[in-house]
């Protein structure tokens, strides 16, 4: 083995091969198939992707070059135009689907609301006409900072239809991040709503905005919707309410013709250090992206309901609850509140409801179900269930088993798919008509994506060995540059490895081609110079039946260079030095002595970002005993901080 290769210790063996009756109505039916495409893909990427974008997508005008330039700086469908709100509704207006539902609303209180394809064409048009009113042109940034209400996706979609971009914040950041997020796109409208509902709560937005306004000038107009009631203050000629805006606009606004390389959405991400970046999204790739994707992973048909838990404001829910299913014309459900709320079988009562064929959900959320018992699952009928998803980290194999088991029936095929807000759409996943599952891994990739296991100096990693995961050809859906810094896009992305993307994770690849996350590789430890991925003690760790979540991460240690410490929820009251030696003792059974626990820590819950991401950066400096840095801004529950930090005390 290499010495920069990371070493992999989880053993995982069970396969779960598609079911004929599903492999026989499935877009990609067989293995053979898949292979064939793949490697199309690979050997003439262009003839790949030129026949996809002319037979998928609507074009205004056609373009005359597939892809144009190497990597980093690939442009895509060059010459032609097209707008992504006529491939995600116009479309499916001269036939029958002009009367499905397009979105189907579930608020939080329980009140509801369906839009068919036409009611969705409708709303949009009317606020796209809003915004012109309002003096927002093609290409003017405009923030959506709302929450999971219909009034989201419409302003997204009428951002789109004028080719303004939209930069969504996700609900539960601060006023601070929404000032300096408007400061670098230069914003010059917000869309907010008064408050958001979140577990009976209210979350003030608008004086979010009001005081993100001190700080962020280039905002000249603030719409704001009504969602919960809560009192706000309304800023004479700079603020408007979405309700007064839209009832003398008209219903109909024509497309804007746009490049295929037009901006169509800036989505922000923290980095590991200082500002966050803007990660920019053009029109046809993207489009083109996530419309392949949600029909080859999510096998999607006319008839299936399609629930993403995913919120608006992350990436999965920009590609997978809007764009991707609209433009194939599906149902897409969207949920506005806690899974916990009023009670814990809420998820369960809405795929019973609505007859939820296709759920697309975090391993972060799937080990709260667990931990919340399969009584809540079991009171509801989750018959409609055809097909799982998961995405955002590795899956344990205990938790891939219970969703397998619990939800899925153990009929259900599960897709574990790998990507990030960089690559817009899905890019290593098992298709679930040709797929053989192994529980923990996403399988392999996607046509049209060519990835490979590398060390930090670019040489090739055999089978199963631990190394970085990179990109060796551009794909339409990539990112084109981080916004207003193209030297960060460079620096951040393709200087690590010359001639290939890389954005931060390990894996393997073992002797089936399939691939194995080991997490960031800012993860990865090193333990008296062993490489050991955190994310496999994490996986021991919640192989015991006491535990019901855990969070690996590394402190300086004088003797081992770095020591282990383990942060776990468990599922019992129990908080003895008895359950430590247990513990400690099985991660030793289950990986080896060289990934003993240093430190075994309980904690009321595992600090996670609002998408699902252990705070890593947190942990470690609790570990460490430093004082905290950073922005915690995103903490889910800022008393599991308090929690920990006292036990620090
Ligand atoms: C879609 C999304 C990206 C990071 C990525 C990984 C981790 C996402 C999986 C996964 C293992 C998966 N975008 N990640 N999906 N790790 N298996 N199926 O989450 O930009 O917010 O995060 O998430 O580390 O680099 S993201």
């Amino acid at each position: 083995m290499s010495d920069d290769a990371i070493q992999s210790v989880l053993q995982e063996n069970r396969q779960f091969p598609p079911s004929e009756a599903f492999s026989a109505d499935a877009h990609i039916s067989s293995d053979e198939q898949y292979q064939e495409m793949w490697q199309r893909a690979k050997d003439d990427p262009d003839g790949f992707w030129g026949e996809l974008a002319r037979e998928n997508l609507d074009w205004i005008e056609p373009f005359d070059q597939v892809s144009e330039g190497d990597m980093p700086d690939t442009k895509w469908f060059t010459g032609g135009k097209l707008n992504v709100t006529q491939n995600c509704l116009d479309r499916h207006l001269d036939n029958w689907r002009k009367n499905k539902a397009a979105i189907i609303w579930e608020g939080e209180p329980g009140d509801t609301r369906v839009l068919r394809y036409q009611d969705l064409h409708r709303e949009v048009c009317r606020f796209a006409n809003v915004l012109k009113q309002l003096g927002v042109e093609t290409g003017d940034r405009v923030t959506l900072y709302m929450p999971m209400i219909p009034e989201l996706a419409i302003a997204m979609l009428a951002c789109a239809r004028i080719g303004a971009v939209h930069s969504i914040i996700f609900g539960g950041f601060s006023a601070d991040a929404v000032a300096e997020r408007n400061n670098d796109a230069q914003a010059k409208l917000v869309v907010t709503a008064d408050a958001g509902w979140r577990r009976g709560k209210e979350l003030p937005l608008k004086a979010a905005v009001d005081k993100s306004l001190e700080k962020s000038p280039s905002v000249e107009k603030v719409v704001v919707v009504r969602r919960t009631g809560y009192e706000v203050e309304m800023v004479p000629d700079r603020d408007y309410w979405w309700h007064d805006l839209v009832e003398t606009a008209s219903t109909e606004c024509e497309a804007t013709p746009l490049d295929s390389e037009h901006p169509l959405f800036i989505l922000y991400t923290s980095g590991s250090t200082g500002k966050p970046k803007g990660v920019l999204h053009t029109t046809a790739g993207y489009l083109l992206g996530t419309t392949m994707t949600s029909r080859w992973v999510f096998d999607l048909k006319d008839d299936d309901t399609y629930w993403c838990t995913a919120d608006i404001g992350w990436i999965t829910g920009h590609s997978y609850i809007v764009y991707g299913p609209l433009a194939n014309g599906a149902t897409t459900v969207m949920y506005e509140g806690a899974p916990n709320w009023p009670d814990e079988g809420r998820f369960w009562q809405i795929v019973e409801k609505y007859g939820v064929s296709i759920f697309y959900t975090a391993p972060t959320a799937i080990r709260a179900f667990i931990k919340w018992g399969d009584d809540w699952p079991g009171q509801a009928d989750l018959s409609s269930l055809r097909l799982l998803g998961t995405v955002g980290e590795p899956i344990n194999p205990e938790a891939w088993m219970w969703y397998h088991r619990v939800i899925g029936g153990e009929r259900c095929p599960i897709v574990d798919t790998w990507w990030q807000t960089e690559t817009g759409g899905i890019m290593i996943s098992p298709l679930p008509g040709a797929t053989a599952t192994k529980p923990g891994s996403c399988t392999r990739p996607l046509p049209g994506i060519v990835p490979e296991i590398v060390t930090k100096d670019g040489q090739s990693l055999g089978d199963n060995q631990g190394g970085l995961l990179v990109m060796k050809q551009p794909w339409p859906s990539m990112l084109r540059t981080l916004y207003g810094d193209h030297d960060r896009f460079l620096e951040t992305y393709f200087s690590e490895i010359p001639g290939c993307y890389f954005a931060g994770d390990g894996a393997r690849r073992d002797e089936d081609g399939y691939y194995w996350i080991m997490g960031r590789v800012d993860d990865v430890l090193n333990v008296a110079g062993h490489r050991l991925s955190t994310m496999e003690i994490e996986s021991a760790l919640v192989a015991h039946p006491k535990v019901a979540e855990a969070a690996v991460v590394g402190f300086p240690h004088d003797l081992k260079g770095e020591g282990i410490c383990c942060f776990v929820t468990m599922t019992v009251e129990d908080d003895s030095e008895e359950l430590k030696a247990e513990l400690t003792s099985h991660v030793r059974e289950q990986i080896g002595a060289i990934a003993t626990p240093d430190q075994i820590r309980f904690a009321a819950a595992v600090p996670k970002t609002r998408s699902g991401k252990i705070m890593r950066r947190l942990l470690r400096d609790i570990a460490a005993g430093r004082e905290q840095i950073g922005d915690t801004t995103t903490l889910e529950d800022y008393t599991v901080l308090a929690k920990l930090r006292e036990e620090e005390e």
